[in-house]
């Protein structure tokens, strides 16, 4: 199988910015948002479906192939928010940025731009533009092609590779590439420049508003949102580089199983991508072989003139979540090697044309009515709803702040987390294989709103580039197609019930999921999905201070979903804001004593949920402290983090850790870590 790339390098002139209506419980409305009361009715058989991503394998090196980082620094300059467009009609891209003479600023990749300076950058509206330049070796001229590949840019991003266009991406959190061999300069300096745009409208997922502020110096643009975290923008994950062969394997997807009894399978299928002259090669075979963790081979295959395959290997070591076996997050590595007939005259062994490496991890996935079961175990997930957030850097990639988020989750003993509420980076995706952490994987579709088609073109296509990126993973247990929606309205119905069909051709085999903030009698989408989440505040914005309300509350509004919708139910968000350091006995509201009632409680409930079997884990809101928009409600941020913005343990920290590992011994006789309990007396341990 093989086919051509071609390139689409359509420019994109600016988002429209129309407004758009939306509320969102306890925040203040953007002043300018009409609500709608009647929604325009349209044919959902107009609505383009997304047409298949296909390449962007995470770039890794090989014998055929070399890996180059563009991390560091670039320049960055503002465009003026009244005229976001001037540098797209004054051509900046053909020369370099300083001949514009506007001011140019050193600008770390990957990061937000937002928090870097101390001046009005950080609440920019519009466009801002990136420059750095490069060189590549000569030797990458004869026999390669090379790509640039951006790991995301919010929101939007148009690029030039020594004036000429490049590519173009919309939609954050997601990859994009180009192969740019065409336009590189193999003996000279290169530039690169990108413009990045982070407006938000009623088309763009997620949606916003830009509006006209009446200030004391006159007018501004200003960004309106509703949901809760501040619109960081910028080149937010790494910039590579790296090339390929003429002939290359583009693309590979892979499915794996695991019998009962121990039987493992990966049933692999793989593009391949020829240039002009690629085309012209001949493949004599393609060897596939998966090696185990210490390098040997345990499976291997060899196709001549097909590109897709199956390989069986009894006593497969299967990938476990983490404290459900003693060996969690087992990987193996599947190598494909594609050779081609040699040139050279002395030899008829074929010459080795690409060579790929893709971790993975052998486990099933499969669910019911009643549960989710991974190598035919049931599940009970116990995590986060997280966020990409941190001091300075925003939602910059930091392996550093990776390594500590992930050190702190297997330190509590939670099992999984949402990637709440957008595609989280492709290294983070990775560590979740190597741990055995369960992902359910959320798009970008955060509060969205006016449902029309369009929109749901946009949001289909977020689903499709995620869905493509991360169906390989081993870690991903479930897709979750939007949080906190307005479903109950008019138009949602037809809305999700297109949406959900359409996700659920491409899915992979993970079920579909959402986490929903409707009631079960008014929702419109929980009907379409596999398994039921809802986000509920009981003792924060319901019956505030009201601890002793939530295990009644709580219990029926899950038995009402189960009853409504005869689905797994799972509550995805739950929690309330807590000041580091504030104290009060008896507890009250952001406290610190506060927060640790309000967890208890739930704990109660959920065991009582438990009970019913149908209740398939419970994610707390949030990980850590992260920054929102500036509203009354928010002190520097929202707080209702375990940790700390910084990654330190508020009080909760400590019982959520003793009820994570508690569920651990008793679902999968997991052993408690000694230093759960510290030394009090001969007779009395501290349990906290
Ligand atoms: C929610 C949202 C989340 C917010 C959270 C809160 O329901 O899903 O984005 O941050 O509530 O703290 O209000």
């Amino acid at each position: 199988m093989r086919w051509l790339w071609i390139p689409v390098t359509c420019l994109l002139f600016g988002i429209p910015q129309p407004k758009v209506s939306a509320t969102k419980d306890g925040l203040p409305l953007n002043p300018n948002l009409d609500e709608p009361t009647e929604y325009p009715l349209f044919e959902y058989e107009d609505v383009k479906i997304p047409a298949p991503t296909r390449g962007l394998l995470y770039p890794r090196d090989s014998e055929t192939r070399e890996v180059r980082s563009l991390d560091g620094m670039w320049g960055l300059m503002k465009s003026s928010p009244e005229d976001p467009l001037e540098g797209i009609r004054e051509k900046w891209f053909l020369n370099t940025l300083r001949q514009t003479g506007r001011e140019i600023i050193a600008m770390p990749v990957p990061a937000s731009y937002n928090d870097i300076t101390t001046d009005d950058l950080r609440d920019h509206v519009g466009t801002v533009w990136y420059e750095r330049t490069f060189f590549v070796p000569r030797s990458w001229r004869v026999n390669q092609r090379t790509w640039l590949r951006f790991s995301s840019v919010h929101y939007s991003a148009v690029v030039w590779v020594n004036g000429q266009n490049a590519t173009s991406h919309s939609i954050g959190h997601l990859p994009f590439e180009a192969e740019i061999s065409r336009l590189l300069n193999f003996d000279a300096e290169n530039r690169i420049t990108v413009m990045c745009d982070n407006r938000l409208g009623n088309r763009t997922i997620p949606q916003g508003s830009v509006y006209e502020a009446t200030t004391d110096y006159g007018p501004v643009p200003v960004q309106g949102y509703t949901f809760d975290f501040f619109n960081y923008a910028g080149i937010h994950r790494s910039v590579h580089l790296y090339t390929t062969p003429l002939l290359h394997i583009s693309d590979i997807e892979i499915t794996t199983k695991l019998t009962t009894e121990g039987l493992g399978r990966i049933d692999y299928l793989l593009w391949l991508d020829g240039s002009q002259e690629g085309l012209r090669i001949q493949p004599t075979h393609l060897l596939v072989q998966l090696r185990d963790r210490d390098g040997e081979v345990a499976a291997q295959q060899i196709n001549k003139a097909v590109y897709h395959g199956s390989l069986l290997l009894p006593n497969a070591k299967p990938w476990w979540p983490y404290l459900m076996h003693p060996d969690p997050g087992y990987l193996y590595e599947l190598q494909f090697e594609l050779f081609v007939a040699s040139n050279e005259e002395e030899t008829d062994a074929d010459a080795l044309q690409d060579a790929y490496r893709l971790p993975v991890g052998i486990r099933s996935l499969s669910w019911s009515n009643d549960s989710l079961l991974i190598n035919g175990k049931p599940l009970y997930l116990r995590g986060f709803g997280r966020h990409e957030d941190s001091d300075i850097r925003g939602k910059g990639l930091d392996n550093a702040l990776l390594a500590r988020d992930f050190s702190l989750l297997k330190w509590i003993g939670a099992n999984a987390y949402r990637t709440s509420h957008y595609p989280y980076s492709e290294e983070s995706m990775q560590f979740a294989d190597q741990h055995g952490i369960m992902i359910v994987d959320e798009c970008p579709a955060v509060n969205i709103d006016i449902f029309e088609p369009q929109l749901l073109e946009q949001h289909m296509s977020s689903l499709e580039q995620l869905i493509h990126r991360d169906r390989n993973h081993p870690s991903v247990v479930a897709w979750s197609v939007a949080n906190e929606p307005r479903s109950t309205k008019q138009g949602a119905f037809k809305y999700f019930e297109s949406l959900v069909n359409f996700t659920r051709s491409i899915a992979h085999g993970r079920p579909l999921t959402a986490a929903i903030n409707a009631s079960p009698t008014t929702c419109h989408l929980a009907q379409f999905l596999d398994i039921v989440g809802f986000n509920r505040y009981n003792s924060w914005y319901q019956n505030s201070g009201r601890t002793d309300m939530i295990v009644n509350l709580l219990t029926n509004e899950a038995q009402s979903w189960r009853d409504k919708f005869g689905k797994p139910i799972i509550q995805f968000e739950y929690g309330g804001d807590t000041m580091e350091g504030m104290h009060s006995l008896p507890a009250f509201i952001w406290s610190e004593e506060y927060q640790v009632e309000l967890f208890s409680r739930h704990f109660k409930a959920f065991d009582e949920l438990r009970e019913r079997k149908w209740f398939i884990g419970e994610f707390v809101w949030n990980f850590a402290d992260f920054r929102t928009a500036q509203t009354i409600t928010r002190v520097g941020g929202n707080k209702k983090g375990v940790f700390t913005r910084n990654r330190q343990p508020k009080e909760v920290a400590f019982l959520l850790r003793w009820r994570y590992f508690a569920l651990a011994k008793e679902l999968d006789q997991c052993p408690l870590p000694q230093d759960l309990t510290v030394y009090i007396s001969k007779h009395v341990h501290n349990e906290l």
